[in-house]
């Protein structure tokens, strides 16, 4: 169940307004066909604009911690405050590192992870020909 409190909770966590939290989770909700409070990545592969991206596997895989097959709500709201415009407002700020999630650093280094396939944080040649390919094939 979806509190007030836990809504209360992810404002202060996040930057959005407690009726953009209800959007989300009703959504989360509606993605959540295992009905378990989380989503797997099959679950992510069923949402029509990532199924044609050519980035779609690497954006689905920023959702999943390492070694994680499942995402909760609030892993959840967390990657997606990476797409969120760059403000300068403390009330982003992640907790956990002191860095606004939206900051231009984050967004980067979001980025940048989508690019790391194997997470050894340095982009091969491979990895960068990769995504190239995706996209020339995807325009095809
Ligand atoms: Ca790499």
């Amino acid at each position: 169940m979806f509190t007030v409190l836990n809504q209360t909770l992810l404002c202060l966590c996040f930057p959005v307004s407690h009726s953009q939290i209800t959007r989300l989770y009703s959504r989360f909700h509606s993605l959540d066909k295992g009905e378990n409070g989380a989503l797997s990545r099959e679950d992510f592969q069923r949402i029509p604009e990532l199924a044609i991206n050519p980035l779609g596997d690497r954006i689905i895989n920023a959702f999943f911690p390492e070694g994680e097959d499942q995402v909760n709500f609030r892993g959840f709201m967390r990657t997606l405050a990476h797409f969120r415009p760059v403000e300068d407002n403390e009330k982003n700020k992640d907790p956990t590192s002191g860095e606004p999630l939206n900051s231009r650093a984050n967004k980067l280094l979001f980025a940048f992870r989508l690019y790391d396939l194997d997470r050894d944080d340095k982009i091969s040649r491979d990895e960068l020909l990769q995504v190239r390919e995706s996209c020339l094939m995807s325009r095809l």
